[in-house]
């Protein structure tokens, strides 16, 4: 019975080694749990970073398929069919959609600040047409080299496979290394230049890597970063700042009915027949009396020879066509073109330009129509530009900035918006992520410090 105090007391020792060693395992496993737990923690953190990021970009991309859905409805429902939007009339900064943001980078028709981007939709009848401009016109492009291009890019999109003065036709592509034959057709977009001989990666986009229409640092820093600028402070845009491959004007009016076409056989007659209708008879045959046998050439000149009011103009203006096809692509809207396009149009140049633009700005309530540019133009440069002139925009290029959750996700869009129908289609799209912020200096300020607050 002795042995049991001993027994106790080796079961105690026993069990005192056994608690240490407990202690030491507890002890032990405990630093491993806390180590496990940190660095499972850390890891959980990056994949909630990671997932984060995802989930912020996801949110991202749904609120550019709702601003898409928003400016589609934006579109349809302007206050004139054909007449852009007011500015003010549609969100496009910073607009706020649950946890993710969006913007539109636009081009500021006034170029109040260079350095800043300007948000809003960017009309693209405010562009020289890449499908329709003639040689002339393209060579008034404020872009260094476009006069060895030029006769290039009409030989790419002319149905023949004769070859221009500087030209080039399939004999040229199909010597290059891997090979393809020369277009012969209309260009669907502007990067589709690229393929053009001569046409070179600066032309095409110029200082503009980010193509946001703004000098960016890198834009500015001469080769310290790409792209190669030339550090001027100003930013030198490419071709893709000028040119269009979508401005298209249908040939049927609002309601559905064909536009009446001023041109060719039987014009006479269908001028008088619309004229009658709007404006009775005796008014009518005033108006058809100054026109006398005029073989009017264009909307402008229609108006101009007429002598009607502006606002009987524009009671028939949006009812006027000069052509017999379903839609006239490539006229330029001159109520929303830079001062550098409306320099390439016949009867304009470099000379009447700036005229042309500070009328608009000292005129804002003026510009639904062409019939203003008569005050400005004399007759004889009105009746060369009217041709190429419209107006009206039926195409607009919505090009989306979006992030989600905590500024994070940042992804773009480039959609382009067809409104010559009643429900505004996307006929064309494209991810533009990949040219990194377009936002400018400001925004990304923003954004840091209000992810800052959230974080802290
Ligand atoms: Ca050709
Ligand atoms: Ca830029
Ligand atoms: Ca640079
Ligand atoms: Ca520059």
């Amino acid at each position: 019975m002795k042995a049991v105090p001993l027994f106790r007391s080796m079961v105690a020792e026993n069990r005192r080694q056994a608690e240490g060693s407990v202690l030491v395992i507890v002890l032990w496993i405990s630093l491993g749990l806390v180590s496990l737990a940190i660095y499972f923690a850390q890891t959980t953190s990056l994949a909630l970073k990671a997932s984060d990021q995802r989930l912020a970009g996801l949110e991202a991309e749904r609120v550019m398929e709702g601003a898409t859905r928003y400016l589609s409805y934006v579109l349809a429902n302007t206050e004139q069919h054909g007449v852009p939007p007011l500015i003010q009339n549609y969100l496009r900064d910073a607009v706020g959609v649950g946890d993710a943001t969006f913007w539109l980078v636009g081009r500021d028709p006034q170029q109040v600040n260079p350095n800043a981007p300007y948000f809003g939709l960017v009309d693209e009848s405010s562009k020289l047409n890449l499908n329709t401009a003639t040689q002339e016109m393209l060579e008034l492009l404020p872009i260094p080299g476009i006069n060895e291009v030029a006769s290039a890019i009409l030989d790419w999109r002319d149905a023949d496979s004769e070859v221009r003065t500087g030209g080039a036709e399939d004999e040229t592509y199909l010597r290059l290394n891997p090979p393809y034959r020369c277009k012969n057709g209309n260009f669907e977009t502007i990067d589709e230049l690229r393929q053009v001989k001569g046409v070179a990666m600066e032309m095409l986009y110029g200082e503009d890597a980010n193509r946001n229409g703004v000098l960016d640092p890198n834009e500015n820093d001469g080769d310290a970063t790409p792209p190669s600028d030339n550090r001027d402070g100003r930013l030198d845009p490419g071709l893709v700042e000028y040119l269009t491959a979508f401005s298209r004007e249908s040939n049927l009016t609002t309601n559905g009915t064909q536009r009446v076409n001023m041109v060719g056989a039987g014009a006479a007659r269908r001028a008088a027949t619309v004229l009658q209708q709007k404006f009775g008879a005796a008014r009518s045959n005033e108006i058809l009396a100054r026109l006398g046998n005029a073989n009017v050439q264009s909307v402008l000149e229609f108006f101009i020879r007429s002598q009607m009011t502006a606002d009987e103009f524009a009671q028939i203006g949006p009812e006027l066509t000069m052509s017999n096809g379903s839609s006239q692509a490539g006229l330029v809207n001159v109520n929303t073109a830079s001062e550098a396009v409306l320099a390439c149009i016949p009867g304009i140049g470099v000379n009447n330009a700036p005229q042309l633009v500070s009328y608009r700005l000292s005129n804002p309530d003026k510009l639904t129509s062409v019939a203003w540019v008569a005050e400005v133009l004399d007759r004889a440069s009105a009746f060369r530009a009217g041709p190429y002139l419209t107006g009206y925009s039926y195409q607009y290029t919505a090009d989306i900035s979006a992030t989600g959750r905590l500024g994070r996700g940042y992804r773009r869009w480039q959609v382009v918006l067809d409104t010559t129908e009643t429900v505004p289609r996307v006929i064309y799209q494209r991810d533009l992520s990949y040219l990194g912020w377009a936002l400018g200096q400001q925004v990304r300020t923003q954004q840091q410090q209000q992810l800052a607050r959230m974080t802290r």
